[in-house]
Order: structure tokens, then sequence, then C-alpha cells
């Protein structure tokens, strides 16, 4: 198939996840044609069978807001022709979803068909969504795609909730392949901890981008609390506007020197496996992929039981879950674990078979080309497979 997506290009889940699935449907042997206004950050530009297009988004002075969105739609239709796509997929509500639509009527208008699938991935239903000026349109465009997947049965349950959406939608979980995001040869580990831990220290991680709902504060709190009864220091990796409130915080408790912030990492698969622990109080997370991404390198995760988490973590079992806010318990939890190395190690094992037997990509990849092909015969735009000698 040709396939064009389109996603938030920088960091965060749902370009994570978008970028991700490129990647592998590449390596499937598809043709995917990314439109954004800027490479997907974890594309090299050098994948075979990948092709990226920018969005150029003119600044006329009279414009106060330029318009992306109508810049993306045509941009899109204009890739869709040229390249002859069969499908676009497009994640995150808002605006893709819109754009997408416009570009499906600028080619039915030039009597070419491109169905679009929109995937949800979580703030775009659950916060941008629900503000009034944007749900009227983003239930339009939701309803009018041709199909609709999201992340997490979660997700589903609270789009059909709130939106009063009538039309089918998939859940087709998040995924991590398996082979990238492995755990480390325990003598390679030991001497890649060096750089931040002694040899007797235990090291915890945070992955996110910083955005109120990641409580970057209450990952700080715990940690302050954690080192009161073990040595550990706290890779904090990612950027966002909490960034500084955390820094504050860590030294007004003076772990300044245990807490170290990494900013935007491009290989988080080279650090999440030094960690024993991943530390994810967010207020709200439709999935987590941070912490599956954490799990596949055997990390397992101290989360709050909220959104889509519970799909993947199982308390006790593969991580451990609590209220939000609960500081307390998840730093108790923590250093539990950290001081019963038996304990630790059975949910690090865990945490490992989750992600191989769930949630690996070569499980998940298939259900979206499956999906894709049912959206395809649905709308009568069906792909002939190509013969070998064709
Ligand atoms: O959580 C964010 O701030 C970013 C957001 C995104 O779309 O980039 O993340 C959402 O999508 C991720 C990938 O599907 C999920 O793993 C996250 O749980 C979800 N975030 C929330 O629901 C808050």
């Amino acid at each position: 198939m040709k396939i064009g997506i389109t996603c938030y290009p920088t960091y965060g889940g749902s370009g994570v996840v978008a970028t991700e699935l490129g990647i592998e449907l590449a390596a499937a042997g598809h043709q995917v044609h990314f439109i954004t206004y800027s490479q997907p950050f974890r594309l090299t530009g050098r994948e075979q069978g990948i092709f990226y297009h920018e969005v150029p988004v003119s600044n006329y002075p009279l414009f106060e807001y330029p318009p992306y969105d109508l810049a993306l739609a045509s941009r899109t239709a204009e890739v869709a022709e040229y390249y002859d796509l069969d499908l676009l997929h497009v994640h995150y509500a808002i605006p893709h979803s819109v754009s997408a639509l416009l570009a499906r009527q600028m080619l039915a208008a030039r009597g070419r068909h491109l169905p679009f699938v929109t995937t949800l991935h979580g703030t775009d239903i659950t916060l941008v969504g629900l503000d009034r000026s944007y749900l009227p349109i983003t239930r339009f465009a939701i309803e009018q795609s041709d199909g609709v997947t999201s992340i997490s049965q979660y997700l589903r349950e609270r789009t059909v909730k709130e939106f009063k959406i009538k039309r089918e939608i998939e859940v087709i979980p998040n995924f991590v392949n398996c082979d990238f995001y492995v755990p480390l040869d325990p003598e390679v580990r030991a001497e890649k901890r060096q750089r931040f831990a002694a040899p007797d220290e235990k090291i915890l991680i945070h992955l996110s981008n910083f955005r109120p709902v990641k409580r970057v504060t209450d990952t700080v709190e715990t940690f302050a609390r954690v080192v009161e009864k073990v040595p550990a220091h706290l890779l904090l990796v990612g950027d966002g506007p909490d960034r500084s409130a955390a820094e504050y915080l860590a030294h007004k408790k003076g772990i300044q020197e245990r807490v170290h912030f990494l900013g935007k990492q491009e290989s988080v698969n080279e650090l999440l496996p030094l960690a024993d622990l991943m530390l994810m109080p967010s207020e709200l997370e439709s999935f987590g992929l941070a912490a599956l991404e954490g799990m596949a390198c055997r990390v397992p995760t101290i989360a709050t039981n909220v959104g889509g988490v519970p799909e993947l973590i199982e308390d006790g079992v593969n991580g451990r879950l609590f209220p939000v806010g609960d500081v307390e318990a998840m730093a108790e939890a923590a250093a539990d674990l950290l001081l019963d190395p038996a304990k630790l190690e059975a949910m690090a094992d865990a945490a490992r078979k989750t992600a191989q037997q769930r949630f690996c990509s070569s499980k998940i990849i298939p259900l979206y080309e499956k999906y894709y092909e049912r959206v395809l015969e649905r709308t009568g735009s069906g792909v002939e497979p190509v013969s070998p000698s064709s």
C-alpha cells in the first residue's frame, strides 16, 4: 500500500507512535509518506520506503494565526495525487482529521478517492477536544473519518461517552519494537550506569514532555522520599513547561546533585535499560507509551491508576499503581522494590514479558494493516495485491 501519515512531528507520544508505525510499515514493504511541518524527530531521512513532505505555512503579515490546517489539507491533496496514495492515516484528531477531511473532498472533486483513518491518542479527546471551541469540529471530523482507531479501551469509551459518537471505533493498542527496546547485557549495563551512579546506588527514570498532565513535580517529590531510604539517582528525560518547576523543587529539597535533567533525547532506548524503576505519576494517560518502552527494557513502572494505564500495568505483577498525587505511597513502593532485589527482578521479568506477549510491533502492526485493508474494501478502493511477476 501507499500510505500517507500525518502527525505532530515533535516530541510526544502520538508523534512517536506515528513515526514508529511508518518505520514498521515501510519495513513490511509498504510505501510511507509523512506529511508534516517538520521531519518527525525519530526519522533519519535515510529509511528505505519512507518519504517526507514538508508542509510550508506562509506567514503573511495579515495572518495573526497562520492557517496550518489549510496548508496541511492542500499539501496532503497534492501528495496523494502525485504519489497515488491509497490511504491517509492521521494521528491526533485536532486539526489533522479536519485537514484530512478537506483533502479528501478536494480530491473527490477531481475524481480521486482518498480514504482516511484517524487515530485518537488522548489529549485530543480528553483535553483539547472537549474545549467548546474545538468540540463540534472534532466530533464532525471523527464521524466523517473512513476509519477511527483508539490506543486503548479507556479512550474509546471516553470518546463515545463525551462526544456521543455512534460510529465504530477500533482499539489498536500502542506498541514497541521489542528488538530495539531491549534490556542490556548485565556487564555493559553496570559499566554504563557508572555515568550516573555508583555501583551500590539505584537509578530511577522519568520520561515525558513535562506538561502539567505529567505531574513532573510529583516525580521529584516521590524521588526525594525514596532517597531518604535508598541511595539513588533520578534521570529526567524530556523537556517542557514544567521543567523549571521540577528544577526548583530539586534544589529546594537539596537533592539537585542526584537529579539529572537530560533534556530531550533521541535514543531513549539507550537510557531506559540503565534504570531500575520508572516513575510515571501522571494526572491522566490514555495509554502510557513511556511505561511500555521502559517495560520492554525490563524496567517496571510506578504509575498512577488512571485512564488506560491499567490496560498495560497489572498492579503488583509488572508494575505498581497508585492514586494520583499519592507521592508517599509511590515512594514507599519504590523503596520497597529497590530494597528487595528478588521482588524487583520478578517484576522486571514480568514487565518485559508483557511487552513481548501483548505489545510488540510484530503483533500490533498487522492489526493496522488488516484495518487499512478493511477500510479500503469498505470504501470501494481495495488495493490489488501486487503479484511477484508484475
Ligand atoms: O501525553 C501527552 O502529553 C502527549 C500525547 C500525545 O499525543 O503526544 O500523549 C498521548 O498519546 C500517547 C501515545 O498514544 C499515549 O501514550 C499517552 O498516554 C497520551 N497522553 C495522555 O492521554 C495524557
